[in-house]
């Protein structure tokens, strides 16, 4: 297991990377060039900018998050062509500089949604929330409105430029199936898997955060059977997982440490965080432990390293605690918690296999 962090950028997150570097076992950084829009190619002096900031630390720049697919792609629009074709070159020029893993999810609209970025927990500290009342009671605008205005930067995949166009996208989407997302996605796997084969970079697509759908948009990288149709769409190794556990844990029937089991040789970047989901589908993001939530981060931990998982890890989101300032989810300490707990059943994991 290769231990990495995520961090904005400079200017883009509250963390200086001297901080990060202190964190015990943090090899890399997980990182992308938030300001360009998704379907333009990145420039590749940006690139290289960030190549050399991340060095300075020690840290390598192995894995992106995200490369995001442009809308036109997600609709299987005639436009997709140039998109995809973009696409392509940055992933030649991100070649260029080593990197390899490029973690991307194909999420219509919107990336992770949450109805309260620092829902106010017992212990005082505050959490992302998901409250499925909220959502089918509220105007996604209104919502989108909310986040930006609390979110202190922008977040990736709620930029305001790009929902500004929110009622246009909603009704682009209007009829779109999901077969027919299956299908958008068939079509860009077919053009990206063989150049990522030619420059040894591993694609691994995010599962859908939350795995169902959310304001009637149609969702697929959901549960461990459409898991399984995602890795037939293009039967390759360079198609691959970012196996996200606090994502598709929020369906308790999705069962992580099995998937693991399942995937292993598909897994080339796993997400590694626990939430606590309630009966009526709400769900709170909570410390990493086990015991914490209804993710059995304990068994998942020892399902990778059962098959000798050697890609890269991080911790994924984290409470906010200590009276941080940080973009929700990405603080410094309840990662660098987490990071050490999964660090904790790992070690002990090696020490029992050896014994
Ligand atoms: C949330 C993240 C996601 C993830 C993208 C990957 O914090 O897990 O935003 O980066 O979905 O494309
Ligand atoms: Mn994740």
């Amino acid at each position: 297991m290769r231990m990495v962090f995520r961090w904005f950028g400079e200017g883009n997150d509250f963390i200086p990377l001297e901080h990060i570097k202190q964190v015990p076992g943090v090899e890399g950084l997980v990182w992308a060039l938030h300001d360009i829009p998704a379907g333009e190619a990145w420039p590749l002096e940006r690139i290289k900018e960030v190549k050399r900031q991340a060095n300075q630390y020690g840290f390598h720049i192995d894995v992106v998050e995200s490369v995001n697919i442009h809308e036109d792609i997600k609709l299987g629009l005639p436009s997709r062509d140039r998109y995809i074709e973009n696409y392509i070159q940055t992933i030649e020029r991100l070649a260029e500089v080593g990197v390899k893993v490029i973690c991307y999810n194909f999420m219509p609209v919107f990336d992770w949604t949450r109805t309260d970025l620092f829902k106010e927990m017992s212990d005082g500290s505050t959490a992302l929330f998901f409250e499925n009342a909220k959502i089918s009671n509220t105007d996604p605008m209104e919502l989108v409105k909310e986040i930006a205005e609390n979110s202190h930067l922008t977040m990736p995949g709620w930029e305001p430029e790009r929902l500004k166009h929110l009622t246009n996208l909603f009704r682009q989407y209007e009829g779109v199936t999901e077969e027919d997302l299956w299908n958008h996605l068939q079509y860009f796997l077919e053009k990206i898997i063989p150049v990522a084969r030619k420059h040894d970079i591993k694609m691994a697509i995010h599962p859908d955060d939350p795995p169902f759908s959310v304001f009637g948009l149609p969702r697929i990288m959901t549960s461990k059977k459409n898991i399984e149709r995602f890795l037939k769409l293009v039967d390759d190794r360079y198609n691959g997982l970012t196996l996200c556990s606090g994502s598709l844990g929020a369906n308790l029937e999705n069962n992580v440490a099995d998937m693991v089991r399942s995937f292993s040789d598909r897994i080339h970047f796993a997400h590694i965080r626990n939430v606590k989901t309630f009966e009526n589908g709400d769900f709170i993001e909570t410390s990493h432990r086990s015991e914490d939530g209804t993710v059995h981060i304990l068994d998942i931990m020892k399902a990778y390293h059962d098959v000798d998982f050697t890609g890269y890890a991080r911790p994924d989101h984290g409470r906010h605690i200590w009276d941080e300032k940080c973009r929700p989810g990405y603080g410094l300490y309840d990662r660098a918690l987490g990071i050490m707990y999964l660090w904790g059943i790992w070690d002990a994991l090696n020490k029992e296999k050896e014994a």
